[in-house]
């Protein structure tokens, strides 16, 4: 019998700072594992890439509307929405990674809990409505300093875009690496994204490709 039968896809998340070159290298893996499969192939897609926040749904408005400080809302509320867009799109997750795709993420759950704790909420709190969600088999975490990341050219206009903000998101990071490590919830693997762009795009490839042909065991959740 053939092992490969009884493979699932893998889930791939990769979370960084502004600027670490996060969706630019999610854009470059999703290609490369997109590989030779043509447009016309019937056989489900080999990757995908999602991107969290996913602005395209109701709640993703709304959390687009904050994120350009067109509306306030309360720092729970908020909180709550970009969990809540990730559970309508949770089992999307599952049926790609059950049909043996692999499932590559742009920020997910940490980010969440990153950006929240940061402001002063707990972390419990922070965690406890991203309970249960799909967990990722490997995060690929693109760190970078805050001075790197500023020599980089200028932050954009969004509300977190601020370099004191980002170096408070970076401690909740670090703990979140930690915390997954310790508590066995998945591979946490810190990539140093102040190198070149090829030879970041390389050390992410030497990490992923072991996932890539698929993974055996169960989908789990995240810390349930
Ligand atoms: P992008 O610049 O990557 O579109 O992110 N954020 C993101 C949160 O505060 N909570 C979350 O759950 C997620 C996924 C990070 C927009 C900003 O939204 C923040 C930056
Ligand atoms: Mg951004």
């Amino acid at each position: 019998r053939r092992m490969s039968s009884t493979k699932r896809g893998a889930f791939v998340v990769i979370e960084g700072l502004d600027k670490s070159g996060k969706s630019t290298q999610a854009s470059l893996l999703h290609d490369r594992l997109q590989g030779s499969q043509d447009a016309g192939d019937t056989a489900p897609p080999k990757v995908v890439l999602l991107k969290f926040p996913d602005r395209t749904t109701a709640i993703g408005k709304m959390i687009d509307a904050y994120l350009r400080s067109e509306s306030d809302l309360d720092d729970h509320a908020i909180h709550l929405l970009f969990s809540a867009n990730r559970w309508e799109l949770a089992s999307t997750i599952m049926a790609y990674l059950t049909q043996g795709t692999t499932v590559l993420a742009d920020r997910y759950a940490f980010s969440g809990i990153a950006f929240t704790a940061r402001k002063g909420l707990s972390y419990e709190w922070c965690r406890a409505p991203e309970v249960g969600l799909p967990a990722p088999d490997l995060t690929l975490f693109l760190n970078i300093s805050p001075e790197v990341a500023a020599a980089r050219g200028g932050y954009g206009l969004e509300r977190y875009e601020r370099e004191d903000v980002q170096t408070g998101v970076r401690q909740v990071f670090d703990k979140i690496g930690r915390a997954v490590q310790d508590e066995g919830e998945g591979k946490w693997v810190e990539i140093d994204a102040g190198k070149n762009k090829e030879e970041v795009a390389e050390d992410l490839w030497r990490a992923i490709e072991p996932l890539v042909t698929g993974v055996h065991g169960p989908i789990n959740k995240l810390w349930e």
